[in-house]
């Protein structure tokens, strides 16, 4: 029989590349999204008529009891969160609700309707934060630096309880930054490949960034998403650290970026702007994935300069299509 998954945050990067994935596996897909004036689904727009979109709201306990009665899942991801990090600092009590308590909301949900039902929790290298130990794996203590890594860590915790308390199928995948074509526009890597693209096509002369220095650990988003899967056919549930265990900085990015459309000079198209520095800063990242590699059998696919490459190439396509 056909697996049930609900998604939660189906309309975002994540969400949609794993309905593709888990269509691949003959899923049955419910994918919750909340509602809005205006829908935007231009990650799942090919998925319509493939997956069942049904309303639900993280911050409304009810509508999460509805959509397990009416997707009635064997699996259930939590990928929905305000994820990014920059504007947690501007709406922290929001960001604390959706992305912190949401999980919570979830879990009380599965109480309620079906023990039995696996459970995902999207947590997030940002609980590392300043790490303390480099490279970062399961046993590393964390030390979040903005109220999205703190919700985060909330999220993280309350599944371990809820995991150890009521003998609920709950983990988390501790993800280190991944991105794709479908990535937001104002997350770092996306806005670069977006502005390199505009510039190589004659649409503008200028990106504004925040701080250059910051290094990440990137990976390739439908590789990851994978990983997710894996973790909920385990007999029991654990969690996992999932990265590449290399790290660049965007600088690195930038100058891959420009390299792909021939610029070498790139520092004379990029200008900065204190708008997009952080009140505290998560200086570098990078993950030590060795228990997913041993246990799930899983690693990265993608390379970094492959990664590059595939957002600039998709930006340059896009923005050819729309002229
Ligand atoms: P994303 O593109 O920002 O997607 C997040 C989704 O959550 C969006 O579709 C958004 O819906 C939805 N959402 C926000 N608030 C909601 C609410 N109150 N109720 C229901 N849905 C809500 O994020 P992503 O990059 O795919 O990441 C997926 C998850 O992994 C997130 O939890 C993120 O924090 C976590 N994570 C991401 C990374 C990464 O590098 N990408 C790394 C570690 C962890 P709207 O479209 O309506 O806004
Ligand atoms: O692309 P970012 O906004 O991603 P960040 O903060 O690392 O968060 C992402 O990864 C987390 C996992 O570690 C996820 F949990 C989270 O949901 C999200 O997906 O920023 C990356 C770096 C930062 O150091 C930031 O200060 O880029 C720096 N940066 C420099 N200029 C900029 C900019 N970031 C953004 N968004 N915009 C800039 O103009």
């Amino acid at each position: 029989m056909n697996k049930r998954a609900l998604i939660t945050g189906i309309n975002g990067m994540d969400g949609s590349h794993l309905a593709d994935f888990l269509l691949s596996k003959g899923y049955i897909i419910y994918g919750m999204e909340r509602r809005s004036s205006s829908k935007n689904r231009t990650n799942t727009e090919h998925l319509e008529g493939k997956i069942n979109f049904i309303n639900g709201d993280l911050t409304d306990q009810n509508s999460l009891y509805r959509c397990l009665k009416e997707s009635e899942p064997d699996e259930i991801y939590n990928l929905a969160a305000q994820s990014f990090v920059g504007e947690s600092w501007n709406t922290p009590e929001q960001t604390s609700d959706v992305t912190g308590l949401g999980v919570l909301r979830l879990l009380e949900a599965i109480r309620e309707h079906d023990e039995s039902v696996k459970f995902y929790q999207a947590s997030s290298s940002e609980m590392f934060g300043r790490m303390v130990e480099n490279p970062a794996n399961e046993n590393t203590p964390f030390y979040p630096r903005s109220p999205y890594g703190v919700s985060k860590l909330y999220g993280h915790w309350i599944t371990k309880n809820y995991r150890e308390s009521y003998d609920i199928f709950a983990c988390s995948g501790i993800l280190f930054n991944h991105e794709s074509e479908r990535r937001g526009i104002e997350f770092v890597t996306r806005k670069i490949s977006d502005g390199v693209a505009r510039i190589g096509l004659g649409l503008s002369d200028k990106i504004i960034l925040g701080n250059l220095e910051a290094k990440r650990d990137w990976g390739y988003a439908p590789d990851y998403v994978e990983a997710m899967w894996k973790m909920l056919q385990l007999d029991s549930p654990e969690d996992f650290v999932i990265a590449t265990g290399e790290t660049h900085s965007i600088r690195d990015f930038l100058s891959l970026a420009f390299g792909y459309i021939g610029i070498d000079n790139w520092e004379k198209y990029v200008g900065q702007d204190p708008r997009f520095m952080r009140p505290a800063e998560v200086d570098v990242l990078r993950g030590n994935c060795e228990k997913a590699n041993k246990i799930l059998g899983w690693k990265p696919k993608t390379k970094f300069e492959d990664l590059v490459k595939i957002m600039v190439t998709n930006d340059i396509a896009k923005l050819k299509n729309r002229k």
